[in-house]
């Protein structure tokens, strides 16, 4: 089926939702030249996740750490929000409820104008003090110093991130479950959909009756659970959906 007459049926629910939820992952950030995590060309494949993103290897060799944060830092910082991130910032104002839930650290969702928005796994502008929990945010690219250290109380500063076997911000995952099993319909875009607790926010919301929706390329092990799959870009299929969306009768504007 072409995706013009897959989204005929989703349209017409969109014009009847009120609360929209949106997770985004690593893969709505790719369209703007930032690396994913997995797949052929994903960070994963280069780096190993133990060496640099648990915290036994900050203990282990915090400077290491944070060169290569400094170095991701670097990349993110000369991107641009795409077609994808623009979307989502205009459907805001769209519908009465809507929310993004995203994995990304990136900034890219409030740099195209989005306000509500839950970062589950942290912003890797942010700097937090290992001694006092003190968070800063730090815009410099290169870091000062390496690794860097608390103005206040000369502890080690760590990434503002969530590492593999660290808790989320407890209240942050408590708000990221509600608005998923709250919402009518859920997209999911960007994910990979392997890494918890992220990953079962979608199947929250089926399991709430909510209708999800899926923007990748590639089949994630959330596909068989949802309502729509649409195979492609962010930054192609979203701004298709939000095309047809804005027009008066879905039926007739192909
Ligand atoms: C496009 C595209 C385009 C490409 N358009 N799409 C229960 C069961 C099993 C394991 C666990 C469990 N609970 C906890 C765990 C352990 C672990 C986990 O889930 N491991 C799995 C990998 C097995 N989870 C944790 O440790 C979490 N903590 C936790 O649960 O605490 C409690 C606890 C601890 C220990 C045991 C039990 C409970 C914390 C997870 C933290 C994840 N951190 C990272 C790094 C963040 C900082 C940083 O960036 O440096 O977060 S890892 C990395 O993965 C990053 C991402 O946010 C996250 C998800 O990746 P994402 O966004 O899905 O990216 P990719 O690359 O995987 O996928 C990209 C997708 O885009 C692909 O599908 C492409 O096809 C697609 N794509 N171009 C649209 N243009």
């Amino acid at each position: 089926m072409d995706i013009q007459t897959e989204l005929t049926p989703l349209i017409h629910i969109l014009r009847k939702t009120s609360r929209v939820t949106v997770l985004t992952g690593a893969g709505i950030s790719a369209e703007s030249g930032i690396p994913t995590f997995r797949g052929e060309e994903g960070l994963w494949k280069t780096y190993r996740a133990e060496e640099l993103a648990t915290l036994a290897a900050f203990i282990r060799n915090p400077k290491l750490v944070w060169e290569w944060y400094d170095w991701r830092r670097g990349i993110i910082g000369s991107k641009e929000y795409n077609a994808g991130h623009e979307v989502l910032s205009r459907w805001e104002k769209l519908f009465p409820t809507f929310h993004v839930i995203t994995q990304n650290i990136d900034g890219l969702h409030q740099k195209a104008g989005s306000r509500n928005i839950l970062e589950l796994h942290g912003n890797i502008w942010k700097l937090r003090c290992t001694k006092e929990e003190t968070v800063i945010e730090d815009h410099s690219t290169p870091l000062n110093e390496f690794p860097p250290h608390c103005l206040d109380c000369g502890a080690l500063l760590r990434p503002h991130v969530v590492w593999f076997g660290e808790s989320l911000d407890a209240s942050i995952l408590q708000s990221a479950f509600a608005l998923s099993s709250s919402c009518e319909v859920m997209f999911v875009v960007g994910t990979s959909a392997v890494v918890q607790p992220a990953a079962s926010l979608p199947i929250a919301a089926a399991n709430a009756g909510a209708t999800v929706v899926e923007v990748n390329p590639d089949p994630t092990p959330l596909t068989p659970y949802v309502d729509y799959s649409f195979r492609g870009k962010a930054g192609e299929i979203l701004p298709v959906i939000d095309g047809k969306l804005s027009f008066s009768n879905p039926d007739e504007e192909k």
